[in-house]
């Protein structure tokens, strides 16, 4: 297998019991007012989900910094090994712009991502670019190898990274090795559409657990490696032909993610968060409903869909534009991917057409921000509005919806929520809708905005009791304990084993 990087990320450095492989790192850069750039803990949920089981442990964690070489930039600073905020190692895995443009770009988000949710747009297949993904997968199962103490476990993270498994085997035959699956896992019919399915099948199946959000993520899984493999496969474990004869337990298992429900909590108790809700419905000219949508801007997410429907809804009077407002951020994302441009401009085509035509001086019918917020903020919108809209064609999970539901402390508010969302499994009392349907997201629009009011406790009240007890620490702790559980059976020997 090629490998043309510097080897020596990772040299002269103590292995660890765990180690993450993940396409991002848990720090971002950021820039104080004197330009000075330093690194800083990124807020995202998979660090929240992961830190209770890195901590205390002698753990690493392995990937990207999201940046790679410009001419004529300086170069980012070194991340510090370890600073107060962690206790484990963090190793930066570097990228080049080629790297960035064929293996992320190219085949992690114009082929697999398109192609993993139901191809929603359709998939760019290009040999260059799976070569350039194997050879960045080998970059990341490398560092894996080197950084795993003997024995050690390694957890490797999403769809960008479906190689890594089996090369780290190859690699590391001692070390017990997860994955999990962020997106959707497709239809049989539809996966196989993919040229090089075989690799990305055997590539998972180097791990001993593999997880995916959804009963049905694991399911589609399992009929693939029938269908492709003819490997035999039974009550969730694949058998997968081992190295030196005899078999190895391949086991398939759903994990849904959730969010970290205790700073969420914290945060929709502070003060000054609860104060800043009362602030932002004044600035938005106390209306009677508000309406909020919170997403990367992605052509998953469904956001034109809804969009549509509140104009719609707007134009027939059914929502009154005088005393309703909709609330969208929609977060820049894989803006060199073409779909990505041509998403947002029909999302701010909708947006210029809704407020030319129905809103007024001061009192534009949406408020659009594409730009990221900061977490509290975002709580702060959460606890000010009154229906919050995930209408995603397809989402692996989707944690906004439980992140909103986590803030509603109150009690309040009302969920509309798309069936094609992984969440809508745990979340039946949300008025649950099909995106494609618009007069259907319609009508649950209406009917959560005018639903009485201890209906919608009693539905948001049975929603917060499921996200409490189902935190992201509780996925993070189920798919490591089953990961470890299956390491006293993970050899299926041939004359025990059905054929
Ligand atoms: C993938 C899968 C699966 C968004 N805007 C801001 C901001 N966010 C945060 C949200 C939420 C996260 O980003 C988005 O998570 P989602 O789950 O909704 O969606 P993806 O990014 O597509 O995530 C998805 C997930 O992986 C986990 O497995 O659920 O299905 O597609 O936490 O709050 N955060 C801040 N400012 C923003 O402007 N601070």
């Amino acid at each position: 297998m090629p490998f043309d990087r510097p080897r020596d990320t990772l040299e002269g450095v103590s292995v660890d019991d765990l180690v993450i492989v993940a396409n991002r790192l848990p720090v971002e850069a950021v820039e104080n007012s004197h330009g000075v750039v330093s690194w800083r803990r990124s807020p995202g949920g998979l660090v929240s989900a992961l830190e209770p089981a890195l901590t205390g442990k002698n753990a690493t964690w392995i990937g990207w910094t999201g940046h790679y070489p410009k001419a004529g930039e300086l170069p980012l600073p070194p991340i510090p090994e370890r600073d107060d905020d962690r206790d484990y190692r963090i190793f930066e895995v570097p990228l080049e712009r080629d790297d960035v443009e064929q293996f992320y770009d190219g085949f992690s988000n114009s082929a697999l991502w398109p192609l993993y949710h139901d191809a929603i747009v359709t998939p760019q297949y290009h040999r260059h670019q799976f070569d350039a993904y194997r050879r960045v997968n080998m970059i990341f199962a490398q560092a894996a190898a080197r950084a795993a103490a003997p024995g050690s476990t390694v957890w490797v993270q999403d769809y960008q990274l479906q190689l890594v498994p089996a090369m780290l085997r190859s690699l590391r035959p001692d070390v017990r090795i997860g994955f999990f699956l962020h997106i959707p896992f497709p239809a049989p019919d539809l996966f196989l559409q993919l040229p090089w399915r075989r690799p990305v099948v055997l590539g998972l199946l180097g791990a001993d657990l593999i997880g995916f959000h959804t009963p049905g993520g694991a399911a589609n899984f399992q009929a693939v490696t029938e269908r492709l493999l003819g490997w035999p496969s039974h009550d969730n474990v694949v058998e997968v032909p081992a190295a030196h004869g005899g078999r190895r337990a391949a086991r398939i298992g759903a994990f849904p993610i959730s969010v970290d429900v205790g700073e969420i909590d914290r945060l929709a108790r502070d003060e000054s968060v609860i104060k800043r809700s009362i602030e932002l419905r004044g600035e938005l000219g106390n209306p009677k409903t508000m309406l909020l949508g919170v997403d990367r801007l992605d052509y998953t997410k469904g956001i034109d869909v809804r969009l549509r429907a509140y104009t719609e809804l707007l134009h027939e009077r059914r929502l009154d534009p005088g005393d309703t407002v909709l609330v969208q951020v929609a977060t820049p994302s894989r803006e060199n991917v073409d779909e990505y441009q041509r998403i947002r401009d029909d999302v701010e085509l909708i947006v210029g057409r809704a407020n030319g035509d129905l809103g007024s001086l001061g009192a534009p019918a949406i408020h659009y921000l594409r730009q990221p917020l900061p977490i509290s903020e975002l709580v702060s919108l959460y606890l000010a509005a009154d229906i919050m809209l995930v209408t995603p064609l397809r989402d692996g999970m989707n944690l906004v919806c439980k992140e909103y539901v986590a803030a509603r402390v109150d009690g309040g508010g009302a969920l509309v929520l798309s069936e094609f969302a992984g969440a809508a499994r745990e979340l039946p009392q949300a008025w649950l809708v099909n995106p494609y349907d618009a007069d259907g997201v319609k009508e649950a629009v209406v009917a959560a905005a005018t639903a009485p009011v201890d209906e919608k406790q009693r539905r948001m009240r049975a929603m917060r009791a499921h996200v409490a007890d189902h935190d992201v620490q509780r996925w993070a702790r189920e798919f490591l304990d089953t990961l470890a559980e299956g390491s006293n059976n993970s050899v299926v020997r041939s004359e025990t084993s059905s054929s």
